[in-house]
């Protein structure tokens, strides 16, 4: 799929999946995004910091077939060449990764890419990049296990970035079934649940009841 229509798959669902092997109960990331995509999830991220390069690689080209398969748009944490080896649909970058600018040079102009953002000012700093990324992170909204040395920002940083955000948005960050409701009145349309969804006994009926409250 092109870039156009990643980002259709973006907005088609308001929950972005992430990808959690070491929290997902001892089920496989494959096993997990399976039920991601059955549940109706259309953009799943894949996110693996600790594996060996090649272990990354066997495990992406099978989810990007597994995406494909539903039709979902697939994009990578961190790593730019693993995204282009497996032709997945973009990449997911942090602030402390390559600069998008140089992303957007590798990656060529059909791919997705999404920025985390933190405070006003690198929401700001996304705003000025103008065509080069796609979304927004926005997070962590609350304090996060998955995340630990994050600092939460808050619903403040959401409504701010609903506000003033020049691009689609995800809020992410300790968003769980209790509290999805605040973040979808504090602007977020797209919310992204990483835990909440790999931990749970039933993924699909996790996924179900938290898509409901989005409604
Ligand atoms: N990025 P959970 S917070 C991967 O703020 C990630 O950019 C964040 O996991 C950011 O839903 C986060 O389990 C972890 O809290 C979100």
């Amino acid at each position: 799929m092109n870039r156009q229509e990643a980002m259709a798959c973006f907005k088609s669902f308001p929950i972005y999946g992430i990808t959690a092997e070491e929290l997902s109960g001892g089920r496989s990331n494959f096993e997990v995004v399976e039920a991601m995509l059955e549940a109706g999830i259309r953009f799943v991220q894949y996110r693996e910091k600790t594996k060996s390069g090649l272990a990354r690689y066997d495990e992406c080209r099978k989810l990007r077939e597994l995406t494909r398969r539903y039709q979902a748009a697939f994009v990578i944490d961190d790593f730019v060449d693993l995204a282009l080896a497996v032709d997945a649909d973009g990449v997911h970058i942090g602030q402390d990764d390559l600069p998008p600018e140089a992303v957007r040079a590798l990656l060529g102009p059909d791919k997705v890419i999404g920025w985390s953002t933190h405070e006003p000012g690198e929401l700001q700093a996304a705003n000025a990049l103008g065509n080069i990324i796609d979304y927004v992170g926005v997070g962590p909204v609350y304090a996060t296990q998955t995340k630990a040395e994050a600092l939460p920002v808050g619903l403040e940083y959401v409504k701010y970035a609903k506000k003033n955000a020049a691009l689609p948005l995800v809020a992410i960050g300790g968003i769980k079934e209790h509290n999805i409701q605040l973040v979808k009145e504090a602007g977020a349309a797209q919310v992204c649940v990483v835990s909440e969804i790999t931990g749970a006994e039933d993924i699909r009926g996790k996924i179900q009841a938290l898509a409901r409250l989005m409604d």
